[in-house]
């Protein structure tokens, strides 16, 4: 890894924290990775030009985000609006402001001269923990200085599975949710356990504090809790032919030990008045529970 990192460790958990983009790209439960990232992930990160069509010709130097872990998306989610896609804020040099021993860490990004040019100017403070009960506990800050700042938000997680085919989430039961494969049209599901066998990309809007993935092929439960200020969550997987194009960053065949369920407030953006600040926190968890589909 060729990105100044900062280790984590508290009784039978581990965690990895990249101080570029404040990027979580290892948390492991007595070993065992419960997040995944790419075989080809990109840690020496190249510079590419975002040209920003409508911004007088402004080109945003991006960095190459790092493929799997949890991606910050900040300050906006995807194409939902003028900003590259998915923001800046992981595609941007962070930094450490404290540890707290071995078990917890926190980083700071604030505007630049670069960011101003697109976006109000704001500080966003992160925090990554390992909890006592073996949960890796992340909690995003983000301030509004002297503007009024409007965004939409999520957490990236890309979790490791052993066998897509036997992998579901449950909790998402006749949540509507918006198809992104199909113009995002609004659809729902009733099944009490999403499957996933072909490409996923699902903006669920409304969701419960706590969803599940059931990764039936390593016989456990990956446990999702959130704050209330994340009332929405993405499902997705590339499948096969999206992960074909990936391919600078992604391994052909990666999309069958991956799944990302990203906890998120993207249904209605969220707005922090002027020198008011907005908190958002989410805690992974594992139970070895011999879960099989
Ligand atoms: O969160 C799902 C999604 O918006 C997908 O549409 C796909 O674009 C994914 O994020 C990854 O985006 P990235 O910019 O990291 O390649």
């Amino acid at each position: 890894m060729q990105l100044d990192s900062v280790q984590l460790r508290h009784g039978q958990v581990t965690a990895t924290v990249c101080i570029y983009a404040a990027h979580v790209t290892r948390f492991a439960v007595r070993g065992k990775d419960v997040l995944f990232l790419s075989q080809r992930a990109l840690f020496e990160p190249p510079k590419v030009k975002s040209s920003l069509p409508g911004h007088l010709g402004v080109s945003f130097a991006l960095l190459q985000a790092i493929r799997g872990g949890v991606p910050i998306i900040f300050p906006q989610f995807s194409g939902r609006g003028k900003l590259p896609s998915h923001g800046f804020a992981r595609n941007q040099y962070w930094r450490v402001v404290s540890k707290e021993g071995d078990r917890s860490v926190t980083l700071a990004l604030e505007d630049t001269e670069e960011t101003r040019r697109l976006y109000p100017p704001f500080r966003a403070l992160y925090t990554v923990t390992l909890t006592d009960d073996a949960s890796l506990e992340l909690t995003f800050r983000v301030e509004a200085k002297e503007r009024e700042l409007s965004f939409t938000f999520a957490l990236h997680s890309y979790f490791a599975i052993g066998k897509i085919e036997q992998t579901f989430v449950t909790g998402l039961k006749g949540v509507q949710y918006e198809d992104q494969l199909q113009g995002s049209r609004i659809e729902t599901d009733q099944n009490e356990r999403i499957a996933i066998d072909r490409e996923v990309d699902r903006v669920y809007l409304g969701v419960p504090p706590q969803l599940s993935i059931v990764d039936g092929s390593n016989s456990r439960t990956i446990r999702l809790s959130t704050s209330d200020t994340l009332p929405d969550a993405v499902v997705w997987n590339p499948w096969e032919a999206k992960a074909l194009k990936m391919a600078a960053d992604f391994g052909p065949t990666e999309y069958h030990n991956m799944l990302c369920v990203e906890v998120a407030a993207v249904g209605a953006p969220v707005i922090v008045k002027p020198r008011e600040s907005w908190v958002a926190s989410h805690t992974i968890s594992v139970a070895d529970d011999g879960s099989r589909l």
